[in-house]
């Protein structure tokens, strides 16, 4: 079989095979892709993030296999070395994790921080747009809290799960600032601990001060470990998605990945161009060499580079 007849008849390992491919910057991979393109837009993408620690994976794992009750088809992606979805955290994770990846209807990625040509957020873009196409109704991508490019990533899903622990305190002042606003749901886990409602009403107080909100995100208290306020979660991951429908904000956010995601690879291309080109006629290390040493400055230098792809 073809790999993207493999793909359309939600074989495991060929799915797994062009997310591989994809990471790679496999043209083969990519052309699937293009081809099947018009398979795509039926899963719910869920941005799951949030502080390590915080129960992001454990919470991932729960919803899954509420949404597994509803018999939808899952995929998981975990961007994050450490998360037990990839056998990296403590074993009564990866046994947890791993009754999940048993099951057909769910597929399980995990991937590291670092080594994908063309980047992260491409590989993990190419992984989403596979499971997609593979069936998926709900595609997790968990990612860590911290850092733009896990932050340009999250925000590239319908919707965004931002996972917070009591206690949080001076922390949530540090996450406010750029993070707060891309959560479209508050979920404040291990509310088994201490101050979990101090934190809800904390972050409530907050949703209540900024004013740029279309649509106020519930805050929910649960209990990942318990299989606490699971269901309730699965509801407002659910109405989100009717306001997005019915709202238009679903269309409008797709436009806007897409148009982030499409300057995103016209940059790389032109990028990868001039370089190329630079590269053959030697002309940026001897130019760099010139920069250093005092001789050129680095704009004159740029504009030097970016003429010399007018020739091409
Ligand atoms: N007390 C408590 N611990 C939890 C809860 N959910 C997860 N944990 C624990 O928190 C730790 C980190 O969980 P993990 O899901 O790996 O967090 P992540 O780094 O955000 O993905 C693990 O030891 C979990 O068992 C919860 O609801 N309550
Ligand atoms: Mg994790």
């Amino acid at each position: 079989m073809q790999l993207e007849e493999k793909l359309l008849n939600g074989d495991k390992r060929g799915c797994a095979k062009l997310i591989s491919m994809v990471e790679n910057n496999d043209k083969e991979a990519i052309d699937i892709i293009k081809k099947l393109y018009n398979h795509t837009g039926n899963a719910h993408i869920i941005g799951i993030t949030g502080p390590p620690g915080g129960g992001k994976s454990t919470l991932t794992d729960r919803l899954a296999k509420a949404l597994r009750k509803e018999d939808k088809k899952i995929g998981i992606i975990a961007i994050d070395p450490t998360s037990p979805f990839s056998g990296g955290s403590i074993l009564g994770d990866r046994i947890r994790m791993n009754d999940l990846s048993l099951d057909k209807e769910v597929f399980i990625r995990s991937m590291g921080t670092r080594g994908y040509l063309g980047g992260l957020s491409k590989a993990t873009q190419g992984a989403v747009k596979l499971l997609d196409i593979f069936g998926c109704d709900y595609i997790f991508i968990e990612t860590v809290g911290v850092g733009q490019s896990e932050v340009d990533i999250v925000k590239t899903a319908d919707t965004v799960i931002m996972v917070m622990v009591p206690g949080l305190g001076d922390d949530i002042q540090a996450i406010k600032a750029g993070v707060m606003e891309i959560g479209d749901i508050f979920a404040i886990n291990k509310s088994d601990l201490m101050g979990a409602s101090k934190t809800a009403t904390e972050i409530k107080m907050m949703l209540d001060m900024s004013d740029n909100m279309e649509r106020r995100p519930p805050v929910l208290q649960v209990t990942a470990i318990k299989n606490e306020g699971i269901d309730k979660l699965v509801d407002e991951i659910k109405n989100q998605m009717n306001y997005l429908e019915e709202s238009n904000e679903l269309y409008e956010r797709r436009k806007n990945n897409a148009k982030t995601e499409i300057i995103k690879l016209v940059e790389e291309d032109i990028i990868n161009l001039i370089l190329k080109k630079n590269e053959s006629i030697g002309m940026l290390d001897d130019i760099a060499h010139e920069v250093a040493i005092k001789v050129l400055d680095p704009y004159t230098a740029k504009d030097r580079v970016f003429n010399s792809i007018k020739e091409l």
